[in-house]
């Protein structure tokens, strides 16, 4: 790698009448890059990434020395390593006892955890002996995180010459182009224009400019094909700006908040991110060009990004090989035996081709509080202990977003349950007429948690993950029955809520689920009748491919997987690495049917009624007890996840009740024509049904909570 700046006098003349070579580049090209096109080939991305982020939050906070190893442990595993304990040879995959062996001298500290009960997040000193009972808190370094993007955003020109991607908690996307583009005009009037003939496609005059100082850069050694000695285009000099204002950036981030990172400058997003990642900590390399090729050619292609997980893993076994230079003799029609599309783009993306987009969405979208238990929760009121933690972390953090003040505001809020293999997963609506307080969520969390149990075989859960989304803009305070109208995404949730609460309000009248349901799910409340030893352990044993990963509690903190799931999940959050857990299964799949599969069955059972069932069972089990709610005999194993049904129904009808006497609050629009009656709020019918609709806007729904 050659990290010396390259000088050299032009052999072109440049007096007036002499012959002056020209740029590679037009006129045209010069316009591009004010334009953010991806197809500009003067076009200047950069990538910045903080070094061992988490372990650095921790090291300024406890006011550490720079050289002092330090790790972050997150319940027995390492999460972030700074420098000088790498040098040790710790990674990741150790654990605190390996770590301590290797580096005595090594200070691990645990990441912040809210603990059962408590309102606020905390570092406590034995944490890591608590995972039943603490959940992991990022707070502490999303603060940092948002400090540091406050920095780099402040470092750059205002919009529309501004354009950065918060990509992960620690790190950043930034398009260069319009503001490298308004320094080259200002630096170079030569290039003001307007072209000769006004043809855009007319070539821009050779910089006169010869010796670019890359100060501590490292730069990538150029392709075979070129040499220092070629005079620098005006590419060069875009990525020479580019570099200086990341150089700029990090110093700031250096001096205000004591955090080093590392950046990366070239043509686009996966160049980019490369270059930050070549060189760590504390520099920043610049992949110019001309020198791509190069980079590349030396390359795992696992590197990449999105090939670091699967897909990379399937390339390699496909052609053998893990290297770009093997990888790009193979011809475009090799590549689409992986699929069209994704051949095309491994084959662009290898010759360093990127036309992806800096994204400038900076407002989260959805938030995510979640835990993988170990050891498994079994009870209701347990998993509402954890729910209340949940609602306590969630709603902090919608505080910074500013919902207390109207200013953004989440439209539904998710439950997602895991038990043995199978995930489920609830949705329901947020009210938008009332006021968002950290009760209104606990409530309808529990609501939700109900409406697992009710379904059955909830316990013992294995994760509980719960998160709110739809975050709009402004949400006037209606408090009139337009706060109660909802749209959209919001009501199709409702929509599903409301068909599971048709259901649940049948089961509810005579404590039976109807015959119909009892045909058709298994996993309803009859299977309280069905003796099913071995069934949970057959569940727990059961592939599970998000294992591994969950006893990291990854969920909370997330991952440098470059899985589609991953990937997909980051999207929709903040912290953008934010979880390994499947995609919650659509709202539409909560009935599974499978819940217990016929097999479990004891062969007598099978072809029986559900009546012949029963009596099955009262003859065979000599462990049963009876339940005087609904007088029926029960197996001995099953009464905690009985009574927790009871329970969940109870409090489905509080809930209820206490959302009916909200309903009621606000004046009824009365619709002339129509009987008042008939324009209530439908309470008890079935949600779409037609005379909930009538006397709606088209398009709105009636909110369904209430009806659950
Ligand atoms: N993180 C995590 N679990 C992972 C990967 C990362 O909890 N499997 C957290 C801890 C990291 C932070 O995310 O500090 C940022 O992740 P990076 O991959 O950027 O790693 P670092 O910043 O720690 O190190 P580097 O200097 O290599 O960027
Ligand atoms: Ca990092």
């Amino acid at each position: 790698m050659s990290s010396q700046p390259f000088v050299q006098s032009s052999p072109f003349p440049t007096t007036s009448g002499s012959y002056r070579r020209k740029s590679k580049f037009t006129f045209k090209h010069l316009s591009q890059l004010s334009h953010y096109s991806t197809t500009c080939p003067l076009r200047v991305i950069a990538h910045i990434d903080l070094d061992a982020f988490y372990a650095q939050c921790e090291m300024v906070r406890l006011g550490v020395p720079e050289d002092q190893p330090l790790a972050v442990q997150q319940w027995q595993g390492l999460i972030a390593i700074n420098y000088p304990a790498r040098k040790f040879g710790l990674n990741r995959h150790i654990t605190n006892t390996e770590a301590h062996k290797l580096c005595p001298e090594l200070i691990l500290q645990h990441v912040a955890t809210w603990k059962e009960g408590d309102e606020k997040w905390a570092y406590h000193e034995d944490a890591a002996k608590h995972i039943a009972t603490h959940k992991v808190s990022l707070d502490p370094y999303r603060r940092e995180s948002k400090k540091i993007f406050a920095i780099i955003k402040d470092c750059l020109p205002a919009a529309p010459l501004q354009r950065v991607e918060k990509a992960s908690i620690d790190e950043v996307f930034i398009d260069l182009s319009a503001q490298i583009h308004s320094v080259l005009l200002d630096r170079y009037p030569e290039l003001q224009g307007p072209p000769p003939y006004d043809d855009p496609t007319e070539y821009l005059p050779r910089p006169s400019i010869t010796a670019l100082n890359w100060d501590t850069d490292a730069l990538v050694d150029l392709d075979a094909s070129e040499t220092e000695d070629d005079d620098p285009d005006w590419d060069d000099i875009a990525m020479l700006i580019g570099s200086e204002i990341v150089r700029s950036a990090r110093a700031k981030i250096r001096e205000e908040l004591k955090y080093t990172c590392s950046g990366g400058v070239a043509r686009n997003k996966m160049l980019a991110k490369l270059g930050s990642g070549h060189k760590k900590p504390n520099q920043q390399t610049v992949i110019r060009n001309r020198a791509v090729q190069h980079f590349l050619g030396d390359l795992k292609f696992t590197k990449i990004r999105n090939l670091g997980g699967k897909l990379g893993d399937e390339v390699v076994s496909m052609f053998n090989t893990d290297t770009i230079k093997e990888l790009l003799e193979q011809p475009l029609e090799q590549l689409k035996r992986l699929g069209d599309d994704t051949g095309s783009w491994l084959y662009e993306t290898i010759r360093g081709e990127d036309h992806s987009e800096v994204n400038p969405r900076t407002q989260i979208k959805s938030m995510l509080s979640a835990k993988s238990f170990r050891p498994f929760v079994n009870t209701f009121e347990q998993a509402v202990r954890w729910l209340r933690i949940f609602v306590a972390d969630i709603f902090s953090r919608c505080v910074e977003e500013g919902v207390l003040e109207n200013k953004r505001r989440p439209k539904t809020i998710n439950l997602h349950h895991r038990q043995g293999s199978q995930t489920r997963s609830k949705q329901s609506p947020i009210p938008q007429g009332k006021a968002f307080t950290e009760e209104m969520l606990f409530d309808l969390a529990k609501n939700l948690l109900a409406q697992v149990v009710v379904d059955g075989r909830a316990w013992p859960c294995a994760n509980l993950s719960l998160s709110v989304g739809g975050f709009e803009d402004g949400v006037a305070d209606n408090k009139g029955i337009g706060g109660f109208l909802v749209r959209g995404e919001e009501a199709k949730a409702m929509l599903t809520s409301g068909r599971h609460a048709s259901d649940a309000q049948t089961e509810m009248k005579g404590l039976q689920p109807s015959e119909k349901r009892r045909k058709v799910e298994s996993g309803g409340i009859q299977r309280f009748f069905i003796p099913r030893e071995g069934s949970r352990d057959d569940v727990e044993q059961s592939h599970d491919p998000f294992r591994r990963e969950e006893d990291r509690d990854y969920s909370e903190l997330g991952s440098n997987s470059d899985s589609p799931e991953a990937i997909d999940a980051a999207h929709s959050d903040e912290a953008g690495r934010l979880t390994l857990l499947k995609r919650p299964s659509t709202p539409e799949n909560h009935d599974v049917e499978a819940d217990i599969p016929p097999d479990f069955l004891p062969p007598s059972a099978q072809p029986q009624s559900l009546s012949q069932r029963i009596n099955h069972f009262q003859q065979q089990s000599l462990d049963t007890y009876f339940c005087s709610r609904c007088s029926t005999h029960l197996p001995l194993t099953d009464q905690a996840e009985h009574q927790d049904w009871h329970f969940a129904k109870d409090l489905e009808k509080d809930l209820q009740a206490q959302e009916r006497s909200n309903f009621d609050t606000p004046t009824p629009r009365h619709t002339p024509g129509l009987p008042q009656k008939s324009q209530s709020r439908g309470r008890g019918r079935p949600v779409g049904s037609s005379s909930t609709v009538k006397g709606r806007e088209k398009g709105q729904q009636q909110l369904a909570f209430g009806k659950q």
